[in-house]
């Protein structure tokens, strides 16, 4: 019955700002940190974004990259994931950039173009009612997130030829997951797929039960055998439905990127905590976690 879950530790993102949490990770060594505790809390696979140490924005600078990744390299055998999809306000060729240098075992892949809220937030978290309160949205800074299929067929071709990347298919809606299809069925994609189903954000399908069961089973008719998944729910939802994730059968991501909080509704102080709550969740239903190896060998990474 027990079966080996993959971690995910998404450790900073782009959502969120620091003004909204003193424990989110910016400088270099603060995301080198937050990456070594989550891999040795358990976190087989880290997923990383840049940010300007000067003043916490996302950053696409190779520069900030180089800032944590040799650290993470040299401390621990986490697999390193690069995000392509950096912020819905960078263009393709800087979202491109740290993949294409930095030629990860894993990077991101983001199946489809939506809207996107973008926090302009200055309050302060506790003032806050909901994580993803629609009031509390600039409507004026809301972007399109772009991800057409000539950009995600240059990233396909690009990143993922021969021995290259393995992807972290994100999917935020059953749409994407019918593009991957066709993809797997023209043969840009090969099997074992990674999927991750992405619930909460705005502008995709909402964090409920219902719409995972919904994706899962869209996958499992479209996918057959050519997938594993893992579940991301934002905000709050995060611990609660990737825990149904586990139950279904698959793998789950946590990090500070998709949710500042850990339950009962307080700020977690580190990346490590959420990565340590969903383990002890993985390992009270009879599961372990699975460690970088595994990974490896499972999705077949370059090493
Ligand atoms: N922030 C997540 C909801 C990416 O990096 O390519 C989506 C994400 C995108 O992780
Ligand atoms: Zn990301």
């Amino acid at each position: 019955m027990g079966r080996k879950v993959v971690i995910t530790c998404a450790v900073t993102g782009s959502i969120y700002t620091p003004t909204m949490s003193p424990h989110l990770p910016v400088t270099g060594s603060e995301i080198a940190r937050a990456s070594i505790d989550a891999a040795e809390a358990g976190a087989a696979i880290i997923h990383l974004h840049a940010r300007d140490p000067e003043n916490g924005k996302p950053s696409a600078d190779l520069a900030h990259f180089y800032g944590f990744i040799p650290r993470i390299h040299q401390a621990c055998d986490a697999v390193l994931n690069i995000s392509t999809g950096g912020s819905s306000v960078m263009s393709l060729d800087e979202r491109l950039a740290p993949a294409r240098a930095i030629k990860p075992e894993m990077c991101s892949l983001n199946m489809g173009s939506m809207n996107f809220g973008i926090f302009t937030l200055k309050k302060r978290y506790k003032d806050w009612k909901h994580e993803w309160e629609p009031a509390l949205l600039d409507a004026t800074k809301h972007t399109t997130f772009r991800n057409t299929y000539e950009d995600i067929e240059t990233i396909l071709s690009e990143l993922g030829q021969g021995d290259g990347a393995r992807f972290e298919f994100e999917c935020y809606d059953l749409g994407h997951i019918e593009t991957l299809a066709f993809y797997l069925r023209q043969g840009l994609v090969k099997p074992p797929l990674y999927v991750q189903f992405v619930l909460g954000v705005m502008g995709g399908v909402g964090a409920s039960p219902e719409n995972l069961m919904a994706m899962k089973a869209s996958a499992d008719r479209l996918l057959g055998d050519n997938y594993q998944f893992s579940v991301l729910a934002a905000g709050a939802h995060q611990i609660p439905l990737a825990t149904m994730g586990v139950i279904l059968g698959g793998n789950v991501r946590v990090g500070l990127e998709d949710s500042l909080t850990v339950p009962p509704g307080r700020l977690a102080e580190s990346n490590a905590e959420q990565v340590r709550a969903i383990r002890t969740v993985i390992e009270a239903l009879g599961h372990e976690v699975a460690t970088p190896e595994d990974v490896r060998s499972g999705l077949g990474l370059k090493g």
